[in-house]
């Protein structure tokens, strides 16, 4: 038993007395500082886990879109997908075990999930590319050789996924490798635009905001295997600015404006990533300089209707659902239920809410209105697809659209929202479509929309339900919120804690920017509303 040793490690990243920290919507994430005994810990959890399933599980150290100063560390399961509900509990629960309750914490969960501990371990660790990842990696790595495994390096959180997911299915998925990775998104790239008649120069560049994090990193190593046929011009690629700061997908989204750094010219296509590249937003300045945002609900409404289109050329009857946060804009879902004919599903927030909503149907595409997000195909709608590519009695027009979902599977991270095969897939659609951005974004129009955070003393006072659409504490909070709401028309409203960062979240849409703002004399206690700048006061 190799609990001697876990008992020596543990006393070089002791657990600072009295710190609570909970596994929250992406994991643990608070101040970098506050980590050390947490890393170790999920390095000794992650190898349990392995050691339970006979898998390797995947370990990935980052604070995605959190200011640089921060970071956290979250557990990938088998498949590639976010960990069970039962273990986050087992995380949490390890996690704040005083330093001398540690082992007998450990030993109980060993016991409760009868782990066989001769059973080897293999665990994959990424990292960003945040100064505290290193050490905290290291952490890791220490709680994972207490009881054994292996190391991978700075790779974006999709990028860990994916090599899990491969290995997990010794290859079938795509090889475990990084460069496996590169060449397998990329030849679908290719196979999808190279009958493609014209396109243009313009075409085939896009503008890239790589938040200074790791994704600027990897989006140029990926660069050289999309032989010319995507031209990048990368900005914010980590060489002088200050991850996410005044950058990167988040920023871009909530402040509804172009991120520092990235020169545009009108009508040019430019897109963001988030700072370990799992969520990525579009967006373009017209000829009056004013800035348009194609956010993760109109990604999930362009890859649905060339994916309903395709089903139809194929003749297939496969079903097409959307799944939604409370944070979509209620003109997207409007859309996508009543023109499109789609079924759409809202949960609460976080990826692996989303993902399990969208593996109940034959395609199930998710995202987030913040840009994180994918489209899953079930077992069932691959093979068939596959089959009507192999049927020679199938005529041409059926064939084609079947080689092109097939092409479309293999460009998809069907492990988790990725911004770089996003990325691809919307290139490749607005290519396939003829489309520019301009139309893309007139497919439908946003209500205004505005999210903020608010700093409050605890954020877990905040009860909600209906997936975070409603509170049912504190008493008196949605009555309130109700009361507001129903002067304006198509208003929404709603508050929930944040599950990445010590604040609450509150968003709001109306009809119109003046019914968003609620008239200066509506707002209580006569207070007057503070521009956006200062309403996203908590960013510091
Ligand atoms: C993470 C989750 C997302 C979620 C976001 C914000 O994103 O993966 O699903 O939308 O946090 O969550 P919350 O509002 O609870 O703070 P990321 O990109 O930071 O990993």
């Amino acid at each position: 038993m190799p609990f001697e040793e876990v008992t020596q490690k543990s006393a070089h990243h002791p657990k600072p007395v009295g710190l609570v920290l909970q596994y929250g919507t992406a994991g643990f994430r608070t101040c970098a500082k506050k980590l050390d005994h947490i890393m170790f810990r999920m390095g000794l959890l992650a190898t349990l886990r392995s050691k339970k399933t006979k898998a390797t599980i995947g370990v990935m150290v980052t604070a995605s879109h959190n200011p640089e100063e921060d970071n956290g560390v979250k557990l990938v399961d088998p498949m590639g997908e976010m960990v069970t509900p039962a273990w986050e509990g087992y995380a949490t629960e390890l996690a704040n075990a005083e330093q001398e309750g540690l082992l007998p914490t450990l030993k109980d969960l060993i016991e409760r999930e009868a782990i066989d501990m001769a059973q080897e371990a293999n665990v994959f660790v990424g990292k960003d590319t945040r100064c505290s990842s290193e050490s905290l990696s290291k952490a890791v790595m220490d709680g994972v050789c207490a009881l054994g495994g292996h190391y991978n390096g700075l790779v974006t959180t999709p990028q860990l996924h994916y090599l899990v997911c491969c290995q997990n299915t010794q290859g079938r998925y795509g090889e475990a490798t990084i460069k496996g990775y590169y060449q397998k998104l990329s030849q679908a790239f290719i196979q999808l635009t190279k009958n493609v008649p014209n396109r243009t120069d313009d075409q085939k560049t896009l503008l890239v905001d790589g938040a200074n994090g790791i994704g600027a990193l990897k989006v140029s190593e990926m660069e050289t295997y999309l032989k010319k046929e995507l031209q990048l011009s990368l900005f914010n690629d980590g060489s002088s600015g200050k991850l996410n700061h005044l950058c990167g997908a988040d920023f871009v989204k909530v402040q509804q404006r172009a991120p520092k750094g990235v020169e545009i010219s009108a009508g040019e296509r430019c897109c963001s990533y988030d700072g370990d590249a799992d969520r990525i937003v579009y967006y373009y300045t017209d000829s009056a300089s004013r800035f348009h945002l194609l956010d993760g609900d109109k990604i999930a409404t362009l890859i649905s209707t060339y994916l309903k289109d395709l089903l139809t050329q194929a003749g297939l009857d496969l079903q097409i659902a959307v799944v939604q946060t409370a944070y979509a804009n209620g003109s997207s879902t409007r859309y996508l239920e009543d023109v499109m004919k789609v079924i759409v599903r809202c949960t609460k927030t976080g990826v692996k809410h989303l993902h399990h909503a969208a593996q109940e149907f034959d395609i199930g595409i998710y995202f987030e209105a913040n840009g994180h997000g994918t489209v899953l195909f079930s077992k069932l709608a691959e093979e068939k697809i596959q089959q009507l590519a192999r049927d020679s009695n199938a005529n041409d027009e059926r064939k084609r659209a079947a080689f092109t979902l097939h092409n479309t599977i293999n460009l998809i991270n069907q492990t988790v929202g990725d911004a770089m095969s996003d990325m691809l897939l919307i290139e490749a659609v607005l290519a396939i479509r003829g489309m520019t951005v301009q139309q893309w974004d007139a497919i439908y129009t946003d209500l205004p929309n505005r999210q903020l955070k608010v700093k409050v003393a605890d954020r877990r006072v905040i009860d909600t339900t209906d997936a975070e659409r409603r509170t049912v504490r504190p008493e008196g909070l949605q009555e309130a919120i109700d009361l507001l709401v129903k002067k304006y028309r198509r208003a929404r409203s709603f508050v929930r804690p944040s599950g990445t960062e010590d604040v609450v979240r509150v968003y709001a849409e109306a009809d119109t920017q003046v019914g968003l703002r609620g008239g200066e004399h509506n707002l209580p206690c006569g207070e007057t509303l503070p521009d956006r700048d200062s309403l996203v006061f908590s960013q510091h």
